[in-house]
């Protein structure tokens, strides 16, 4: 079996989910994914790390598949405590099994040890079976340009406020990744990049996950010198998404909520941009200049559906895995 090394851009659920079907039908320890961390938020005193933790749980099975974040077999004792003593936020759902792990990220953190490396302390216990990395170790956070609910005034608010509090109710004028400029990818990043035989975009939020590790400095043009081909998956099927908030996000950046849209918004690598491929959902038109669009199912209904579109990307890639 050929030794074969994928980069995987990931964000949350749908990213998580693609992992499990890349993982399934590659060689062991073939992947690499590279994690949005926009997301994370400090609360409680906890820093916070949903894709990250996202990623791990599902790839570990840990993931509670309803929520498709936190933990399965989840008890909420200590988000019920806090509410009682009026400690804000009440409005974020920390679960008791998901609390070990914020409190063991946050210790190490307060040590002094890089994200890259809490990250690989947390991945030795659950063992996922991909390299994990957070595509910074520099903070990064994603925050949303508003009208404030109450007075009307311009403000910025934390993603996840945003997005839990306010269910994403507010129309977001602009997203702003707070801290990027200062950041650089994480120790492994660029690396894994530069020997990768592909790169896959995974069919993550294109403005706030896929975006935000693109808008690393440095990041983007080690994903366009990679030696391997790269391959894009819509994560708008039929005009709309699957689950998240892409087709909140897509507008603001006057993108199109559709395959084709994100695809052109992606770019062809021959012209500047990102893709040398493209999936698209079978029946979802998508002309994109200079990619190669396949249509297959897109739809992450079941492991073995998840399987033949994490092998359709590879077929995309070139990466040949039968010999
Ligand atoms: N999402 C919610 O809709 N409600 C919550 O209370 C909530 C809590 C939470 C706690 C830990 C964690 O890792 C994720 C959590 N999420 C919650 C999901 C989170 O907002 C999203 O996973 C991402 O930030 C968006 O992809």
């Amino acid at each position: 079996m050929t030794f074969v090394e994928i980069v995987v851009l990931a964000g949350g659920v749908g990213g998580a989910r693609f992992l499990t079907g890349l993982r399934a039908v590659t060689p062991p320890s073939s992947v690499t994914a590279v994690v949005n961390t926009g997301d994370d938020v400090t609360l409680h005193g906890l820093r916070i790390c949903p894709d990250l933790d996202t990623v791990v749980y599902t790839l570990s099975g840990a993931i509670d598949p309803e929520r498709g974040w936190g933990r399965a077999g989840e008890t909420w004792t200590v988000k019920e405590e806090l509410a009682a003593y009026g400690a804000e936020p009440t409005w974020f759902g920390l679960g008791d099994r998901d609390l070990a792990t914020h409190l063991v990220r946050t210790r190490m953190l307060d040590a002094g040890y890089p994200l890259s490396d809490v990250t690989a302390a947390l991945a030795d216990r659950w063992q996922p079976g991909v390299t994990v990395l957070p595509m910074s170790d520099q903070r990064v956070e994603t925050h949303v340009v508003v009208d404030d609910p109450d007075d009307g005034r311009r403000t910025a608010i934390h993603f996840q406020e945003w997005w839990v509090r306010h269910r994403a109710a507010p129309e977001p004028h602009a997203f702003v990744q707070v801290g990027a400029e200062q950041a650089r990818p994480a120790p492994g990043v660029a690396e894994a990049l530069a020997r990768a035989d592909a790169v896959v975009l995974a069919p993550s939020n294109p403005v706030v996950s896929i975006g935000t590790i693109l808008g690393v400095p440095g990041l983007r043009d080690a994903l366009r010198a990679t030696p391997g081909r790269v391959v894009g998956v819509s994560p708008v099927v039929g005009g709309g998404v699957v689950r998240g908030m892409a087709d909140r996000c897509l507008p603001v950046l006057g993108v199109e909520v559709s395959a084709e849209g994100v695809g052109r918004h992606y770019g062809a690598r021959s012209d500047g941009g990102l893709l040398d491929a493209w999936l698209v959902h079978t029946g979802d038109p998508a002309q994109v200049p200079g990619v190669d669009v396949r249509a297959v199912p897109l739809l992450m209904s079941s492991p073995e559906a998840t399987a033949a579109m994490a092998r359709a990307a590879l077929d995309a890639a070139g990466v040949g895995l039968d010999d």
